[in-house]
């Protein structure tokens, strides 16, 4: 070990600290007994009038630190402060039984303290960050999320999503998928409608990506099966809870189906793959926040549009037949009925109004009327969309033509459908909205480390998260 002592100032004190290699907190009970230098956050600080106690955090984890009356750290350890930037030298040290913490990490043993360096001080903090004090609610958390993000209810969500993002990569790559990257600026509106961001792009007009929809049919008709993991754009004037302006798109397609269940199955062995992974990987974080993974049964169960509202009218005598979607007191009814008949937390629902989706969904050929377009929901609330599409390209330009798009703008798209494209389908979801449901989050917000919506760009504009239920 190289010991090269070195000065350092702090409140006047000139102190010694060796170069020692850096052992993460998560590691230190592999070193019981041994003199270790670590680095990170001053978690806590509880002084004791003659001892001073620490909570250290680095990536890895949490160990308790003490300082002794006689330790050349004493004096230093009296003015550092929570959330001051450190390193620190010390003995690994066993705890004594009837102090060991059998729940904690590292929790039967202790850092007896011998040097400090402060490498960076922070300012007294503005609110309570303890794990049992911290209270901020949402709009509070949202103003100050680049310091509520050291929290450790805020890193497990974030960590929970990292699971479900890389977990659909593995899965899809595990099942022969293409990678692409989609682009973010388009000439055109992929999924209709108005919900779109417009860039004034040099002289010409362009938009923000609703969705990577028509690049991923095309980089498809290359390579077959192809996934992305895009940002995407909706310029949603609604404030509710469970909408975001910029959201983490997770989508997949893939050529030579028979029919759009096999789509609807891609699909779920993916969300399964996804919900084991988190069991797996996430247990310390899914029990910090108090949650329980939603049920998927061995098959999810799967209605038709109809057949989800006659469930909704037979059981709770309210008539939606008819209605050319579900809203979301719908969802919300629909769930609780199949969670109730089947213990599933999912259910599929398909067959929509041809007209009322965008022109690349597959109509129904026995009633075209109809189209074999699906959605996932779960826990009362759609994650996933996705179905069969249109591959003949007569039938897309009669599409094109009959949903008033303009051919020339989706021209790259249109030319790869000239070329012998198989039968084909795809699905999307939203990493945030999946986080939302898996973890019981109230608030799509809560999912999304920097939500944008139609009141708040960090903090440039002002508004606040709606708490409001949609109609
Ligand atoms: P859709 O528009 O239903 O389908 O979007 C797919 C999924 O993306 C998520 N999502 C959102 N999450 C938060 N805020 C929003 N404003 C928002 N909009 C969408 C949801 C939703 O289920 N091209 C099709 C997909 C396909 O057919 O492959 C599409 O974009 O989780």
């Amino acid at each position: 070990m190289h010991q090269t002592p070195r000065d350092d100032f702090c409140r006047g004190v000139w102190y010694f600290i060796g170069y020692m290699e850096r052992i993460l907190i998560g590691k230190l009970g592999e070193h019981v007994g041994e003199t270790v230098s670590i680095s990170g956050w001053v978690d806590v600080r509880r002084d004791q009038g003659k001892m001073v106690f620490f909570d250290f955090r680095d990536r890895s984890g949490k160990v308790q630190g003490v300082v002794l009356p006689a330790s050349p750290a004493i004096e230093v350890a009296k003015d550092i402060r929570n959330e001051y930037a450190v390193r620190v030298e010390g003995v690994v040290n066993k705890r004594p039984e009837k102090n060991v913490q059998a729940d904690r990490q590292n929790g039967d043993i202790e850092l007896e303290v011998t040097a400090i360096e402060v490498l960076a001080k922070a300012e007294p903090l503005p609110f309570d960050m303890s794990v049992s004090g911290f209270n901020l609610d949402l709009t509070a958390q949202l103003d100050h999320r680049a310091l509520v993000l050291r929290h450790p209810r805020l890193q497990a969500i974030f960590k929970v999503q990292n699971v479900i993002i890389d977990s659909f990569r593995e899965y899809l790559k595990s099942q022969d998928f293409f990678e692409f990257q989609a682009p973010a600026i388009t000439p055109a509106v992929a999924e209709g409608g108005a919900e779109v961001f417009e860039v004034n792009y040099f002289d010409k007009k362009a938009y923000l990506s609703q969705s990577p929809q028509l690049y991923k049919q095309i980089v498809m008709t290359a390579f077959e099966r192809v996934f992305s993991v895009n940002k995407i754009f909706r310029a949603e004037p609604s404030a509710t809870t469970r909408h975001l302006t910029e959201v983490v798109s997770l989508d997949a397609e893939l050529a030579f189906i028979d029919s759009w269940k096999d789509v609807r199955d891609v699909s779920e062995e993916t969300v399964r793959y996804i919900l084991k992974e988190i069991e797996k990987r996430c247990a310390t974080e899914l029990s910090l926040l108090g949650t329980k993974l939603p049920v998927m049964i061995e098959k999810t169960p799967t209605l038709s549009l109809t057949e989800a509202q006659e469930k909704i009218f037979a059981k709770n005598g309210r008539d939606v037949r008819g209605e050319k979607d579900l809203n979301p007191e719908d969802e919300r009814e629909l769930c609780a009925i199949i969670k109730e008949e089947t213990g599933s937390d999912f259910v599929y629902v398909y067959g929509y109004p041809t007209r009322k989706k965008p022109f690349y969904v597959y109509p129904n050929p026995e009633n075209p009327e109809f189209n074999e377009g699906m959605d996932l929901l779960c826990r009362g609330v759609e994650w996933l969309s996705g179905g069969r599409r249109i591959n003949n390209y007569d039938q897309l330009m009669t599409h094109v033509k009959e949903w008033g798009m303009d051919p020339e703008k989706i021209s790259m798209f249109l030319e790869a459908f000239k070329y012998g494209v198989p039968p084909e389908g795809g699905f999307a979801f939203g990493a945030e909205r999946m986080t939302m449901q898996i973890l019981e989050l109230k608030n799509v917000r809560e999912a999304s480390m920097f939500p944008r919506d139609m009141n708040r760009i960090d903090q440039l504009l002002t508004g606040h998260p709606s708490e409001t239920p949609e109609k």
